[in-house]
């Protein structure tokens, strides 16, 4: 299975990896993601509701020149990156690709 791995943080485009039968291989980080939280970080008075990430980076850095659409999985970690993914969106697999959303370009 090869793939992208993309984490975004809550300050921004944290890493781009690309992910071949288990070997990961760093891709220089292009493009920027733009994180709106709806809540206060670190503060227990308010009700953090979640966040809205927007992100663009280019297609020819995650292979998809020329491609008219792509399957992406979002998915939750901790916020210290131990362990593995604790929590999936939408209740799909982490790696049952054929449940995962397709996205169309242009
Ligand atoms: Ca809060």
């Amino acid at each position: 299975m090869q793939y992208y791995r993309i984490e975004v943080g809550i300050s921004g485009l944290r890493s781009v990896t690309y992910v071949n039968s288990g070997a990961e291989t760093k891709v220089e980080v292009q493009g920027k993601a733009v994180v709106t939280p709806f809540g206060t970080l670190n503060n227990n008075n308010d009700i953090d509701e979640g966040a809205v990430y927007e992100i663009t980076i280019p297609k020819s850095l995650v292979g998809l020149t020329g491609a008219t659409s792509f399957k992406t999985c979002p998915a939750l970690a901790n916020h210290d990156v131990v362990g593995v993914i604790c929590d999936t969106l939408m209740g799909v697999g982490a790696f049952a690709t054929d449940l995962w959303p397709k996205v169309v370009l242009d």
